[in-house]
């Protein structure tokens, strides 16, 4: 099981604590923040995301938008294949799970196979063309989509979310005997669209536990231009933020980051996905991600899992955005397992 919150912070980042000290010291001169995110979050999770992406600091992005060559042509699989394949086991080597515990965060190639990442990308496609009334692909350029609880009552979309292959990989990551769904998430971050502000989950998810991760698989490939998820290393980073204020109204959080990894020399893991690479990330791996500077929609599934025997917290905050929709009936510091939250991993166990 990972402990990260014992991990003991390496000589090189308390070395560095100093200019994490000047960083705030510059930032006190500044208007007080607007901190106080107390009160819960009253609006869908689309209105989350459009709220959420607002934070980011935008001031590089910008230029023409490129255009990059098509998808590969592939034959698309049937849903039983598809089925297949996602209950098929993935295995884990033992680098990779120390890597994962050491830096928060891992990407493992050909978790899906061509075809399985197209096929998924077919349906999401059609899933926001018909919510959104528009196009992909450069139909809504500039906003962040979102859809989720979409496996409910779609079986394509269950396979991949509900995913032993997906979820075993998390437990194994976790070193957790048994992971539920927290929730789906299908983002598309469309042409034109700027950066994801730099956080780490664990603000978001009112998981009273560290045993979380989230299996980010994109539908497509996705190079540097279209703003691959970036991971800041190793996991322990997050320690030199801690103090950072979350401003609720502007760009402030997202650039005090920035500004303190920049100055304390730390490694940003920013590169791009093959077709069937999946990242996984800790709820205390501190990511961001560049704006999608191409005609593609950026279409990913996100998916979230944590460790059975896990507990909502005291205290949501609106930052944890739609949580209660995701766990209708489990209240604050509830064990967190409705009937929307199954067991995903061990196959077989029983999923409520
Ligand atoms: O897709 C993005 O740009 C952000 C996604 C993210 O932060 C997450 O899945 O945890
Ligand atoms: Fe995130």
């Amino acid at each position: 099981m990972l402990h990260a919150v014992e991990l003991t912070l390496p000589v090189s980042l308390r070395s560095l604590a100093i200019a994490t000290e000047n960083a705030h010291s510059d930032a006190a001169a500044a208007p007080a923040p607007d901190t106080d995110v107390s009160r819960p979050w009253d609006a869908d999770n689309q209105a989350w995301w459009d709220w959420y992406v607002s934070l980011a600091d935008n001031d590089d992005q910008a230029g023409e938008l490129q255009t990059i060559g098509p998808l590969p042509m592939v034959d698309m699989p049937t849903a039983a294949d598809v089925a297949a394949e996602l209950r098929s086991p993935y295995p884990l080597s033992v680098d990779d799970r120390a890597f994962f515990a050491e830096n928060g965060f891992i990407k493992l190639k050909q978790v899906m196979t061509p075809g399985t990442v197209l096929r998924l990308r077919a349906e999401i496609v059609r899933l926001l063309s018909a919510a959104f009334d528009t196009t992909l692909d450069g139909g809504a350029k500039d906003r962040f989509l979102s859809m989720e609880m979409v496996w409910l009552d779609n079986p394509l979309i269950r396979e991949y979310v509900l995913s032993p292959r997906i979820a075993g990989i998390c437990a194994g990551l976790l070193g957790v005997p048994a992971v539920r769904l927290y929730h789906d998430n299908i983002l598309s971050k469309e042409p034109g669209c700027g950066r994801t502000p730099w956080h780490f989950d664990d603000h978001h998810f009112p998981l009273a536990t560290h045993d979380v991760v989230t299996a980010w698989a994109p539908a497509q490939p996705i190079p540097l231009a279209m703003g691959p998820l970036a991971f800041a290393l190793p996991l322990d980073v997050h320690r030199l933020v801690e103090s950072v204020a979350f401003d609720k109204s502007n760009t402030s959080y997202d650039r005090q980051v920035a500004e303190i990894f920049r100055a304390n020399g730390v490694a940003v893991n920013e590169t791009s996905f093959d077709i069937g690479e999946v990242s996984f990330h800790h709820n205390l791996s501190f990511h961001t991600a560049a704006g999608n500077r191409t005609t593609r929609s950026r279409i990913v599934l996100a998916n979230t899992y944590y460790a059975d025997g896990a507990r909502v917290i005291d205290q949501p905050t609106m930052v944890s955005g739609d949580w209660q929709k995701f766990m209708p009936g489990v209240g604050p510091g509830d064990l967190a397992a409705s009937d929307l939250n199954p067991i995903c991993w061990p196959v077989g166990a029983s999923r409520s």
